[in-house]
Parts: structure tokens; sequence; C-alpha cells
């Protein structure tokens, strides 16, 4: 099966709708004998989205609400050791292969970066960063609370951010076809009244630290190469009513989802 999946993923655009006239022929009658080929051929088609950011800034979380899947609990003071792959299934065969890189810089990051980046290139990026509250976490091996301050947790989300967007970089100037990037600015329940600040420290020309090496990922890649959408989200909702509510929490995961139909070419 591995070998007609390649052929079919080398002629048919992974995020274009239209099957080839030529291929549509020969292949469809060989997945009429093959309805589950058939339904493999689909879930390939499905655009595959890199999530990345730094440890305890929120990207299981999100992926499981953009998936509907209801998060374990328990999360809290341990981060994802491996890849996470989920897929958000839709109506019409639309969906979405997501792959969450590890935040934590084991090993397993290192070889996920690889992955998404270099040995089967993604479709999109979702980058997650949560304006300095991502969740400190202890080193593997040592014990006791981890603890870090607002400013050393901006400048680890710099850090991490300069890592990412050089691979991405590298991955758009290999490439022929467009790539888009998201950065999903996440947890904005616990700083719900500077919401227009944090949007723009994460946007491209801002002035803002953040926002410089966006315009630098643009000018490396090529601008009209690289699409960069900032869009604040929330996994989480507080009850005070000028906040982040269950209804706006549920409203922002809607638009990032719409969004990210809307850059894959999905209607
Ligand atoms: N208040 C609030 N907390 C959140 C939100 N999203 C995630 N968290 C919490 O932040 C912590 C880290 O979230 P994760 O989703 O596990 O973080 P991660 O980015 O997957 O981290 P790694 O797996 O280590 O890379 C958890 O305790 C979550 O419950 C959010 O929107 N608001
Ligand atoms: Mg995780």
């Amino acid at each position: 099966m591995s070998r007609a999946t390649d052929r079919i993923r080398a002629v048919l655009p992974i995020n274009g709708a239209a099957v080839g006239a030529t291929l549509a022929g020969g292949v469809l009658t060989g997945l009429a004998a093959a309805p589950e080929r058939f339904s493999r051929l689909f879930r390939h088609r499905f655009p595959t989205v890199a999530v990345t950011g730094m440890t305890g800034v929120g990207k299981t979380e999100l992926v499981d609400r953009l998936t509907g899947r209801s998060s374990s609990t328990g999360t809290s003071d341990v981060g994802s050791a491996v890849m996470e792959r989920r897929t958000r299934r839709s109506s019409r065969l639309l969906g979405f292969r997501f792959r969450v890189v590890p935040g934590d810089n084991a090993a397993t990051r290192l070889g996920a970066l690889d992955e998404v980046f270099h040995d089967e290139p993604v479709d999109g990026v979702i980058h997650v960063v949560s304006y300095g509250h991502a969740t400190p976490r202890r080193a593997a091996g040592t014990t006791g609370a981890a603890s870090a301050s607002r400013e050393e947790l901006l400048t680890a989300e710099l850090e991490d951010w300069t890592i990412t967007s050089h691979r991405i970089a590298s991955m758009a100037v290999r490439r022929d076809r467009p790539i888009w990037l998201v950065i999903a600015v996440t947890k904005t329940d616990l700083y719900a009244d500077d919401l227009d600040e944090a949007v723009h420290y994460y946007s491209p020309g801002s002035g803002s630290p953040f926002g410089d090496k966006i315009d630098a990922l643009r000018a490396l890649a090529g601008g009209a190469k690289l699409s960069v959408d900032v869009l604040p989200v929330a996994s989480h909702a507080t009850d005070r009513k000028e906040g982040i509510t269950p209804k706006r929490a549920g409203a922002m995961v809607d638009a990032l989802a719409t969004r990210l139909a809307q850059l894959s070419g999905h209607r």
C-alpha cells in the first residue's frame, strides 16, 4: 500500500482539492474495489500541522480542544515525552493531522523537529505561546517544584522561537509551495485584560523582540512564501463576566479551526 500511496501523494497536492483527471481513472477504479484503501487516501489528504512551542505553554491541551478530546488531568507537572499525533475529523472528509512536538529539550524533541520540518515536512505550523505564562516544569530527574518569573519565561519563549523559526525557514526555502504559520496566543484566560497587548507583542512589524524575529523569518523565507496569523485562544475559561467565559474560549478555538481550514484551502 505504501508504494501506491506515495504515488498518489506525489501527484495529488496534499491540500489541493482536485484529483487530476489522468490519475482519477486508474486509481479510483482500484479504490472502488478496496473501500478501506479509499478512506486511507483521504486520510492522507488531510493537511499535516506541526504544533510547536516551549514546554508548559499549552500545546497538548489546545490540540485536545481542536480535536475534541477531553484532556487527561494531571498534566501540570509533567510535559509530553513523545510526539503526539492527533487527527481532527469533520464532515465532508476534511480534517487535519496534528503533530505536537514536545517542548521539553529532550532527545525526543530533536527527533520530532526533524520529522515535522525535514523528513515529512508539514503543510503548516501552529506555534503556541502564552505571554510568559508557561507552566514551569522540572528538568527530568530532579525533584521539587519548578519556578520561574514571567520575564524568565518570556525569555525562554523567545529562545525557543529562535530555534523553531530557523527550522521553519530552512523548510520554507527548500520548497516551492507556500507554507503558513499561525501564532496561537493561548492561556488568555490568565491575562484577559492584556489580550490586545499580547497579540501585538507576537505580531509581525510590531517592533517587539518576538515581532522582530517573525520579520526576520519572513525575510529569510520570502514574504510571499510564508503567511503569518496571530490568533488568541484559551483552553481554560474563567467565570468572570469580563474575562474569558467558556463561551468566549470556545469561540476562539472555533475561530482558530476556521482559519486553519481557510489556510488549507478547505471551505
Ligand atoms: N489557565 C490556563 N491553563 C492552561 C491552558 N492551556 C493549558 N493550560 C495548563 O498549562 C499546563 C501545560 O499545558 P500542556 O498542554 O500540558 O503544555 P504543553 O505545551 O503540551 O507542554 P509540553 O508537553 O511539556 O511541551 C497544564 O497544567 C494545563 O492545564 C489555558 O488556556 N489556560
Ligand atoms: Mg504536551
